[in-house]
């Protein structure tokens, strides 16, 4: 451990000290079964933090190291300097402590991780909610609070969560219930609720919670998103639309976003931690920037002071190169003078800025009035300093004038990520409470935050053509997931892939085309097939190029030959854009180099280097049951290995003396050990890579020595190849290499850059 820092933080902690008296705190804080961290080794001022495996936690959570060379436990109540063991305990979720109009089983005082609890409802009620709830390993149950409603009310029974106590059973208009939590659970959601004239409670459902608790990125999916349609229920559909919209971070094109990042730097948020921030707070930056709309970025770190790092009154925070520089000098050791932790000021160096900026632009004006807000922050929220945050936010909400009518404009979320002993009562305090939604979370690293991040984010009103913007939750739909994606039949059968370019393009294989002259017949299927937003469109223009003849080479022995296999289909009709259907970036464009944020005057071959950057490159492409799949396309010596293999297949391929006579330029290559292989029906579709959170289309499934779908039941099974020769191999139309081809069709459809 670093002695300098050490000897600074005895420093800040008692002034006065003589440093090289400084004790150090004992080493016999072993954990049975559990691990644990030390922010500064074993000297005055280190954070002890304990974890343990999956299913446990730790008690205590961890100890500070005093300077008095003994360790302090926080909230711990025995005065005694008497060092318990540290234990880790079996995680259990709590018990109902009533349900109303229903019986549940078993009654156990809590349960076990994996155990389960059922509702039933007497007659004359209807259960809402889930019947079944399983005990997840994070101590909370998954599902929905059940309860049993006759729909007798203005509103309906908005139900007692497991562990929590209501009063008030009335649920006209204006009627109030209130909640509070049974033992030491803690409550997260709103206290008190009102039934309001739409029908609706006010706030957030309260949840109880075990104080050791975090949050699995698929339990928060829904707490951000449609939970407000049940209870809602049929009772006014467009006004339940309008007020969706608002319920989550709005990614649009009018307006301006003002993004406010707040990272936590007080000495209870270790150095380890305050860098998983950090990290978290650069995808975010990222991932905001991503969709190519107007936002800035404020960047605050706090402790006993906050530190503005960059304000939103700085025309730099538009730019992401910018802001994720100013990212990078975000140092922990700024607040090494004040380590306690002022949520109340950093809310308020907020409200200064806006306050700023609201000047600036005038209080009247569209433009300030355009603006939303959203303010993450990330912190154990251990306030110990400058008293209630509150006041700072009512003084926002009423700046922003915030109101049933402009809710969306503002939107505070308090997070916590990494292994914190976090305060969930105080997170609590600080997001917002809408209806239907929780803004309050603990994380456990970076990777569930980003997965959150992208639940947080509303872009179903980007309908305009933006390239490459697929939602990256693991918990979105496939073509939610890959929107360029579509489907090409012929009759009614599924025949091959393609891939959305434009509002009205598809680029595809044309040996799809190869026997069929007659386009009259065949359907593009954009959107997803299997629901509301599949949409099916005629075939306008079929372009395929002159050079495709599968039979060119037949004389020399080349029984196939796909050079030139790609085809553009023009389609009858304008897709309309949404969530399910958006096109791919194309490399070369325009757009796509917006999308890599490549300076203008950037060629193609920049586009080629920066994403054929390696000699093995990861890729995707679209299996027939909608996963995105995964390989490594080869470039240099591996290519050249790459296509060896090919010589092996003598029965395509009698007497072949140079592999280069079938694969030509024209191909990329992939399918070696580890790589999965496309089947047959996956033809035509996009080979893709990722930069930067959006998708470019560098090739187009053409053809493989191996069809992993032959002799498969259905869409979800495919087999690897049982080793042998040849070994399986596949090769994908090269866009790099067609561009004379794409340039001719696609003029005035796409804005090229030059070769
Ligand atoms: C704590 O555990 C470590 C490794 O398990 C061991 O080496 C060490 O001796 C233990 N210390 C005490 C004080 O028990
Ligand atoms: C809970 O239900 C699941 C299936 O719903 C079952 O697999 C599991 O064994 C049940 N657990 C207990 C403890 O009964
Ligand atoms: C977005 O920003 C650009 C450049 O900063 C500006 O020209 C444009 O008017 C802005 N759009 C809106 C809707 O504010
Ligand atoms: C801490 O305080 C000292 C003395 O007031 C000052 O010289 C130093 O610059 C401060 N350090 C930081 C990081 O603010
Ligand atoms: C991703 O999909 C989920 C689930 O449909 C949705 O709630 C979320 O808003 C989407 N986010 C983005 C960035 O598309
Ligand atoms: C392969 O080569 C042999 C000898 O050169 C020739 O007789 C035979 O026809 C060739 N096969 C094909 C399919 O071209
Ligand atoms: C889709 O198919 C792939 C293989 O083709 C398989 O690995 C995956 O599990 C399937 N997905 C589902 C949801 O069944
Ligand atoms: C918001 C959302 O889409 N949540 C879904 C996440 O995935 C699980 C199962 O994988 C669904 O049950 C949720 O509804």
């Amino acid at each position: 451990m670093d002695p300098l820092l050490a000897f600074l933080c005895l420093l800040s902690l008692c002034p006065g000290l003589v440093a090289n008296a400084a004790p150090s705190c004992p080493q016999n804080v072993n954990i049975s079964g559990g691990t644990f961290t030390l922010s500064h080794g074993w000297a005055p001022g280190s954070l002890l933090t304990y974890s343990c495996p999956q299913g446990s936690y730790p008690v205590p959570a961890s100890r500070l190291c005093k300077s008095n060379g003994q360790w302090q436990t926080p909230k711990s109540t025995l005065r005694s300097s008497w060092l318990v063991k540290a234990v880790c305990k079996p995680v259990r979720c709590p018990a109902p402590v009533t349900f109303e109009n229903g019986v549940y089983t078993p009654r156990l005082g809590s349960h076990p991780v994996g155990g389960n609890l059922s509702f039933e409802c007497e007659d004359g009620f209807t259960l809402r909610g889930s019947s079944v709830r399983h005990c997840r390993p994070n101590g909370m149950w998954d599902g929905q609070t059940a309860v049993c409603d006759n729909g007798a009310d203005h509103c309906p029974n908005p139900g007692i969560s497991v562990g929590a106590v209501r009063t008030g059973s009335r649920f006209g208009l204006g009627d109030k219930v209130t909640y509070r939590c049974s033992s030491n659970l803690v409550l997260t959601g709103s206290v008190e609720r009102e039934c309001l004239n739409n029908g609706v409670w006010s706030g957030t459902e309260p949840i109880c919670r075990q104080p050791y608790s975090y949050d699995f990125p698929e339990d928060v999916a829904p707490a951000l998103g449609t939970s407000l349609s049940h209870l809602l229920g049929a009772t006014n559909p467009t006004q339940q639309r309008k007020e969706n919209l608002g319920r989550k971070i709005q990614i649009q094109r009018s307006g301006h976003l003002n993004l406010y990042l707040l990272l936590d730097a007080s000495q209870s948020v270790s150095e380890d931690d305050f860098k998983i921030f950090k990290n978290s707070a650069s995808l975010m930056v990222d991932r905001i920037f991503s969709f190519d709309i107007n936002v800035s970025v404020a960047i605050i770190t706090f402790a006993s002071q906050p530190k503005i790092i960059m304000s939103v009154l700085n025309d730099k925070s538009r730019d992401v190169t910018e802001v994720s520089s100013s990212m990078e000098n975000v140092d922990y050791a700024d607040h090494r003078n004040g380590t306690g932790t002022n949520i109340y000021e950093a809310l308020n160096s907020v409200y200064i800025m806006m306050n700023n900026q609201m000047q600036r632009l005038g209080i009247e004006s569209m433009g300030w009035k355009e603006i939303r807000h959203a303010i993450i922050l990330l912190t154990d929220g251990k306030s110990n300093m400058g008293g209630s945050p509150k006041p700072a936010v009512d003084n926002i909400r009423e700046m922003l004038n915030i109101n049933q009518k402009r809710n969306d404009y503002l939107d505070i979320y308090a997070i916590g990520v990494g292994k914190l002993d976090v305060d969930w009562r105080e997170l609590n305090e600080l997001g917002s409470k809408k209806d239907g939604e929780r803004h309050a979370f603990i994380l456990q690293d970076t990777q569930a935050l980003q997965q959150v991040f992208e639940h947080m984010l509303d872009v179903s009103t980007l309908t305009d053509t933006i390239c490459g913007v697929g939602n990256m939750s693991a918990n979105a739909s496939n073509q939610e997931r890959t929107p360029w994606h579509v489907i090409i039949k012929s009759k009614s059968q599924e025949t091959c892939r393609g891939a959305l370019i434009s509002d009205q393009w598809v680029l595809t294989a044309a040996h799809c085309f190869h026997k069929a002259k007659d386009h009259s017949l065949w359907r593009v299927n954009v959107g997803d097939p299997d629901s509301q937003w599949g949409k099916e469109f005629l075939i306008e223009e079929a372009v395929i190029p002159s050079g495709f003849n599968v039979c060119a080479k037949k004389d020399q022995g080349i029984l196939e030959f796909y050079g030139d296999d790609i085809a553009l289909l023009k389609l009858a009709q304008k897709v309309k854009m949404s969530t399910h259907a958006r096109p791919i970036c194309l490399p070369c464009t325009m757009e796509a180099n917006m999308a890599l944020r490549k300076p203008q005057g950037s060629t193609c071959q920049d586009h080629e280097r920066e994403l054929l950057n390696q000699q093995s490159i990861p890729a995707h492409f679209v299996a027939l049951n909608g996963s995105k799949l995964n390989i490594n396309l080869k470039t240099g010596p591996q290519w050249t290995s790459c296509i060896q293999v090919v010589s092996q297949d003598k029965k395509t391929f009698p007497n072949l003396t140079d592999v280069r006579e079938v694969v030509t330029d024209q191909f990329l290559c992939s399918g070696t050990p580890g790589d999965e292989n496309p089947c047959k029906g996956e033809s035509g579709g996009a080979v893709f890579l990722e930069r930067r959170f959006r998708f470019f289309q560098v090739g187009l499934v053409s053809w493989g020595l191996y069809n992993p779908c032959f002799g498969a039941t259905n869409k979800n099974s495919r087999k690897k190849a049982s080793p042998g020769v040849p070994s399986p191999r596949d090769f994908h139309i090269n866009l790099f290499r067609l561009q004379p081809w794409l340039r001719r069709h696609l003029e005035g459809v796409l804005n090229f850059l030059p070769l």
